[in-house]
């Protein structure tokens, strides 16, 4: 059975552009709704337990600098097989391999500076999702 939400994150480059607005408009236009939202500074410890699953990766330092370097917007999404149809409305990782019309490719810059996460499977959904929202504070 596939879920029903999702996790996503406007990344700190995107914040400082100016691209909430559009982004959540976006998110609205795919007919996701918004069950949590909260706007946050990550410390670089936070960001380090929030992405402990890449810790092995080259790029780990680089992403929870990057993720602790300013504001982020997280929030919880709802549609239908919600973790799938986010990655896809997203487009890829890399931004210049995002399809033309996804929310990378119209808002990031890098592979690292790619606007947005959204996670890539149900249980990290829910993982990800308690990690930054109590019961009280989903709707
Ligand atoms: P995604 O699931 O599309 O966010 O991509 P990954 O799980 O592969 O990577 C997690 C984050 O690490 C990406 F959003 C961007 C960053 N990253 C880098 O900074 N460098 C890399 O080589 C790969 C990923």
């Amino acid at each position: 059975m596939t879920g029903k939400t999702t996790f996503t994150m406007i990344k700190p480059t995107a914040v400082k552009k100016g691209y909430i607005g559009p982004i959540m408009a976006k998110i609205a236009e795919g007919g996701f709704r918004v069950v949590a939202m909260k706007m946050v500074h990550l410390t670089l410890e936070q960001a380090k337990k929030f992405y402990e699953i890449h810790k092995e990766r080259p790029f780990y330092g680089e992403l929870t600098g990057f993720m602790s370097s300013g504001p982020i917007v997280a929030a919880i999404l709802e549609k239908e097989n919600a973790v799938e149809a986010y990655r896809n409305y997203i487009g890829a990782t890399n931004p210049a391999e995002a399809e033309a019309g996804t929310i990378r490719a119209e808002y990031g810059t890098d592979l690292g500076m790619n606007a947005v996460h959204g996670s890539d499977s149900d249980e990290n959904a829910i993982i990800e999702g308690n990690f930054f929202f109590s019961d009280l504070e989903k709707f």
